[in-house]
């Protein structure tokens, strides 16, 4: 729990890192012993009420939007002023850490604290967004809500089912007391958004390796992500030949060999990554009659993600034809490498020189961030903190209170300089 000492103008790294760890836990958490908080979830909204009495302490007043995102608002000296929107995502994937997306949102929190504490207000109002479904771990969708922040939803079918199968999007968005057909609501095109600032951990090695507590993101990779289904025949384990097999999973490991293979040979930080297989009827004396899995494929450009893509999918098609498997294969998520706004940029390699006194190192990010949906509404920067051992999407995932202390002064400073800027 926060502490006493941690009075709301106390804004600081040690609160924001026991924020998030007060958060990784029941009942912001759906996972016994560790973190699951999938989007519209019961955890999510316990999570979302507890963010916002932390909003509404650091002077903003909080709102849901139409697609089950959070937002806190702390109002510039005009009431039309336009908007500095900071944050990042609330959902975690399952079994992850407790900073992956959270760190933003509290930092962006912390940021707004600091600034009430002192009764300074902008030419801009400053908000707070807390994304509801960035990793898809709920629904096989992914940055679903930046999508519909951004202005940019295709509209998403209301009878997605969630991996769990335990409900549709339409009927968890309704148990949130949403309109599946209202999430459009959610958008923020048309209005003056001068840009969207996500401080998040680099959930890579480069930052500790080089002995550096904060980076500035440059690009975020390109990425697609991709759900295969291979259907064989399931059969008797003990009495279908070796030769007469259709054997779905022999068949799906073949291509995740491939896909291995072929990354480790591209160019441009390019992976692929097979990080979920299911296997159907997954007895040990059947046959695999069906798989279903995931392919990640990313990469710095667009051309090194989509020419690997086609190499993968190639060997999928070949290896079903020769093994009489049906291949069905469907695009769940196509990013774009994006650049982060070179302006903002400079603002935050100048706020990194100001906080850490050394010259800011820039990154391409391999992992995927709402940041990118949201260059389509508004320029775009991104902060890093380096976290232990790059490690991420795994429980062991930390970050040191003086790194945090230091992202909170570098958000506090590009603030400061955008504001100088502004106008
Ligand atoms: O997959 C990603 O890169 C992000 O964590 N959703
Ligand atoms: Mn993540
Ligand atoms: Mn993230």
């Amino acid at each position: 729990m926060v502490n006493a000492r941690d009075s709301i103008n106390q804004p600081s790294g040690r609160r924001a890192v026991a924020r998030c760890a007060e958060l990784g836990r029941a009942p912001y958490s759906e996972m016994e012993g560790g973190l699951f908080r999938p989007y519209l979830g019961p955890s999510y909204r316990a999570t979302c009420d507890r963010l916002a009495t932390w909003m509404h302490a650091a002077g903003m007043t909080t709102r849901m939007d139409a697609a089950g995102s959070l937002l806190g608002r702390y109002e510039g000296l005009a009431p039309d002023a336009p908007v500095l929107l900071l944050g990042s995502h609330i959902d975690s994937v399952r079994d992850g850490g407790f900073f992956d997306g959270m760190l933003g949102v509290i930092l962006g929190i912390e940021a707004v604290a600091h600034f009430a504490a002192a009764g300074k207000r902008f030419p801009f109002a400053l908000e707070v967004i807390g994304f509801g479904d960035e990793e898809g771990s709920r629904f096989p969708s992914g940055m679903l809500t930046s999508h519909a922040v951004a202005g940019v939803l295709d509209t998403p079918d209301p009878a997605m089912r969630d991996w769990a199968d335990t409900a549709t999007l339409a009927t968890a968005l309704a148990e949130f007391g949403l309109d599946a057909g209202r999430m459009h609501a959610a958008s923020r095109k048309g209005e003056n958004i001068l840009a969207y600032v996500e401080a998040h951990i680099e959930q890579g090695p480069v930052l500790e390796a080089e002995g550096r507590a904060l980076g500035v993101v440059s690009a975020i990779a390109a990425q697609h992500r991709y759900r295969m289904t291979l259907r064989g025949m399931a059969g008797h384990a003990g009495t279908v030949s070796m030769d007469l097999r259709r054997d779905a999973l022999v068949g799906a490991a073949e291509i995740i060999l491939a896909a291995e293979r072929i990354g480790r040979a591209g160019t441009d930080g390019l992976v692929a990554t097979v990080g979920s297989l299911d296997v159907m009827p997954g007895a040990a004396n059947v046959v695999p009659g069906e798989v279903v899995f995931t392919l990640d494929v990313r990469a710095g450009t667009n051309a090194a993600r989509d020419r690997a893509a086609r190499e993968i999918l190639a060997v999928a098609d070949a290896v079903a034809k020769t093994r009489r498997l049906e291949l069905a294969i469907s695009m769940q998520q196509d990013l774009d490498a994006t650049p982060c706004d070179p302006r903002l940029t400079t603002f935050m390699e100048q706020a990194v020189r100001d906080v850490t006194g050394a010259d800011p190192r820039l990154l391409v990010s391999g992992a995927g961030h709402d940041a990118m949906i949201m260059a389509h509404l508004a320029p775009v920067s991104m902060l890093f903190i380096r976290c232990a051992g790059g490690i991420s999407h795994n429980p062991a995932e930390s970050v040191t209170d003086a790194d945090t202390d230091s992202a909170l002064r570098a958000m506090i400073a590009f603030i400061g300089l955008f504001e100088r800027h502004f106008g």
